[in-house]
């Protein structure tokens, strides 16, 4: 039995207007499926750059616990001051070792936050790498001798330690004020170190990552 034209013509719009659908439907999906990939990859670079920056503070701090350690192993520490609460570098005088069992003085080696010359002191972020005033962890050797060296040991290491403003308050209650991205704090002969470096995700959020270790010396 033929069915009328009428019910043709209505059943071929129909799946045009089907095919509309569908076709909006895969857009849709592909959007959404693009949205989602692209959500996933900017977790993953964030999370990426999470574990760089960790990374980083931990291998910086590392080296520095290294040359101390190295000191104190040696017995080196010969004249070593009181630091202030929260000081940014930490300068002492080695020996260059023992002559008859008396200690031959050395030179002096100095570990110190520097502002990153490229980024100087201004509130701006003159470099564009999206940390403003950011600064290195510098370690010199042979301080004021024809051959004193200048090593840069971490770069990317914030103005002021993770939490904190530049303001005159402890804003990130760990009892010390304004204290630098690189700062050692003396209880006696153990010194803790504390480092907070920083990076830049690709979403333009900052990714701020600390570490910390302490060292018993032995005078
Ligand atoms: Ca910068
Ligand atoms: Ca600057
Ligand atoms: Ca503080
Ligand atoms: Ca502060």
């Amino acid at each position: 039995m033929r069915r009328p034209s009428m019910q043709r013509g209505q059943r071929a719009g129909f799946t045009i207007v089907e095919l509309l659908v569908s076709m909006s439907l895969v857009s849709v999906m592909a959007g959404l499926a693009m949205m989602i990939q692209s959500t996933g990859n900017n977790a993953l670079k964030s999370s990426t750059q999470q574990t760089e920056a960790e990374s980083r503070a931990r291998r910086g701090l590392d080296r520095v616990a290294r040359e101390l350690q190295r000191a104190v192993v040696m017995n080196m520490f010969t004249n070593f001051t009181p630091l202030a609460p929260d000081s940014p570098s930490l300068t002492y005088l080695s020996a260059a070792g023992l002559v008859n069992g008396v200690l031959v003085p050395g030179s002096i080696t100095s570990i110190a936050w520097e502002s990153d010359p490229r980024d100087p002191d201004n509130g701006v972020d003159d470099d564009g790498d999206g940390l403003v005033d950011e600064g290195v962890v510098a370690l010199w050797k042979n301080v004021g001798e024809g051959d004193q060296v200048r090593v840069v040991i971490c770069t990317d290491v914030t103005e002021f330690f993770a939490g904190e403003l530049n303001n005159g308050a402890d804003d990130n209650g760990n009892g010390l004020m304004d204290e630098a991205g690189l700062h050692f704090v003396q209880d006696g002969n153990l010194i803790t170190m504390r480092l907070s470096v920083e990076d830049v995700a690709s979403d333009g959020t900052r990714v701020s990552r600390t570490a910390e270790t302490s060292i018993r010396m032995r005078n």
